[in-house]
């Protein structure tokens, strides 16, 4: 049934404007050398806008703002119900331009637009009041001392850090960095990936709308190499937080080692579980979570359920309920209504899964559904959805990151063996368990090395609980939940003698 209430996105995409240049010290100002790159819609192959290609030079002009900014306090300085009350401002703000928002999003990264307005909005507005609303109520401690000593123990802000993001959820990872520095009073330098940088943009005006003060927020455009880089080598940017593959994340490591030894904050990629025991009724919940787990997002999610670990008893019947489910998931034009796939990021994106379809295959997986690209008559970058049976763990596609809709089964025969071929990955980022037993559930998710388990559900929980890697999917704090102000904070302690 058509909904009456929804936009007409098609329509209003023709319409649509775009904010193309960096926001350096409160305004938009083109790259110093006037270089642009293009932003293409992965949904038909057109162009979007051209964007300005900013590097090290760019980078250098924003982090004297950024510090000039932090140094006279213009942000830092404010009490925290006054930082709260702006960062209110900005979330109602983007609130109220929910539905732009998310066209942009759609348009700039291929997913369906009506899960940019249903889950990536929600959830960068959440993130941003839960953050303001936590800033005025985070308590700092005196220690036990003598009554003649008084010690302090309190949170001060880390003061520039430089924001990394992908291209995966760019407007709900940009709140989800820009909430908890920007409420604990640090400023901030953004470099968004190249594909998707339009809706930070827009986001950047409604910062400026909110009266965040000149040079607190700033985004500077272009490639991860140059700016990226840049940033991650500055000797004043204080702290870099990176969201992204593992092997960039590695890059930050040593680019902090080689500069000025910043804190960096890395949350990086993931090979995740979802494990269904051989006691379970009821499959097609099961079915319809796992399906989330590997499909929303078009499979481009670092959580997402990529590898299904399947009791023997009852792989047949799973499978088949499986194979059925997936096919409801339309592949289609994201703008249109009832898409539950869009596109992929871009070709190159499309032919990296492709190369794991074909791997899969060469060593031994047999696909029971799905494998192809689909609907290249429209320019854009369609796979669809994709299941692999007969995996072993030790296959490159139960091995790497495939960051597309494909999802590898692997058979088990006791629930040992499942923790085991869970941990054989060098990801942790996160698993998922289906079972009626409460030992079981208990049992295997306090033994399975990542940060977020989910029993009989496929979810990352939301802004109050930690969300973060074990081993290579992340280092360096939690983002999500109190512990997000922990990254983006530095406690001192002040040792007052009393007279
Ligand atoms: P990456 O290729 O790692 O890119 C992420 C960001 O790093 C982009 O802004 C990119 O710039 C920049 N970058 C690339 N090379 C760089 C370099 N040499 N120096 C400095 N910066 C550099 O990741 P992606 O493809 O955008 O996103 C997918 C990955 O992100 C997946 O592995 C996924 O699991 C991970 N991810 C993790 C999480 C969490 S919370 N753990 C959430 C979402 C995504 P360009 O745009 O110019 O390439």
């Amino acid at each position: 049934m058509t909904n009456t209430l929804r936009p007409n996105f098609a329509e209003r995409a023709k319409a649509q404007r775009f904010q193309t240049r960096a926001f350096i010290d409160g305004r938009f100002v083109d790259a110093l050398d006037g270089k642009t790159f293009t932003t293409v819609n992965p949904a038909n192959g057109e162009v979007l806008t051209r964007i300005a290609e900013c590097d090290a030079a760019d980078v250098e002009v924003a982090v004297a703002a950024a510090k000039a900014a932090f140094e006279d306090r213009r942000w830092a300085g404010l009490a925290p119900k006054e930082r709260k009350r702006a960062l209110l401002r900005l979330a109602d703000l983007v609130e109220q331009h929910a539905q732009e928002l998310a066209l942009i999003e759609s348009l700039d990264n291929g997913k369906p637009v009506d899960d940019a307005l249903a889950a990536d909005l929600p959830d960068a507005i959440e993130t941003l009041r839960w953050h303001a609303e936590a800033i005025d109520k985070l308590y700092d401690q005196s220690s036990p001392t003598p009554s003649d000593l008084v010690s302090l123990v309190v949170r001060e802000p880390v003061g520039v850090v430089g924001a990394v993001i992908p291209w995966n959820f760019p407007l709900a990872i940009l709140a989800m960095k820009t909430a908890p520095a920007l409420a604990g009073g640090n400023s901030l330098i953004v470099k968004p990936a190249e594909q998707t940088t339009l809706s930070a943009l827009r986001f950047a005006e409604l910062v400026a709308e909110a009266g965040i003060p000149a040079g607190v927020f700033n985004i500077v455009t272009g490639f991860g190499e140059t700016v990226g880089q840049a940033l991650g080598r500055h000797p004043d940017v204080d702290c870099l937080s990176f969201t992204g593959s593992t092997e960039v994340g590695r890059y930050f490591l040593k680019y902090a080692a080689e500069s000025n030894l910043k804190k960096v904050i890395l949350e990086l990629g993931g090979k995740s579980p979802a494990i269904v025991m051989d006691d379970v009724d009821d499959l097609q919940p099961i079915v319809e979570q796992l399906a989330i787990g590997i499909l929303f997002s078009q499979g481009e999610n670092c959580s997402a359920g990529s590898r299904l670990l399947v009791h023997e008893k009852v792989k047949g019947r799973l499978l088949e309920a499986l194979v059925e489910h997936f096919k409801t998931w339309t592949v289609g034009d994201p703008l249109v209504e009832g898409t539950r796939i869009g596109a992929l990021i871009d070709e190159k994106h499309m032919n990296n899964i492709l190369g794991y379809i074909k791997a899969g295959v060469e060593e031994g997986g047999r696909i029971i559904l799905g494998g192809q690209r689909i609907r290249q008559e429209t320019g854009g970058y369609y796979i669809e959805p994709t299941i692999f049976d007969d995996v072993s763990n030790q296959m490159t596609i139960a091995r790497e990151e495939i960051f597309g809709p494909v999802l590898s089964v692997i058979t088990f025969s006791s629930v040992e063996e499942a923790i085991a071929i869970a941990n054989d990955t060098p990801y942790g980022l996160a698993a998922s368990l289906y079972t009626n037993n409460l030992h079981t559930a208990h049992k295997v998710s306090r033994a399975i090395r990542a940060g977020t388990v989910s029993v009989n559900c496929f979810s990352e929980g939301d802004q109050s609980v930690p969300f973060g890697g074990f081993k290579q999917s992340g280092f360096g704090g939690r983002e999500k939940s109190f512990l997000a102000h922990d990254q983006y904070s530095e406690v001192k302690t002040i040792w007052i003698q009393l007279k």
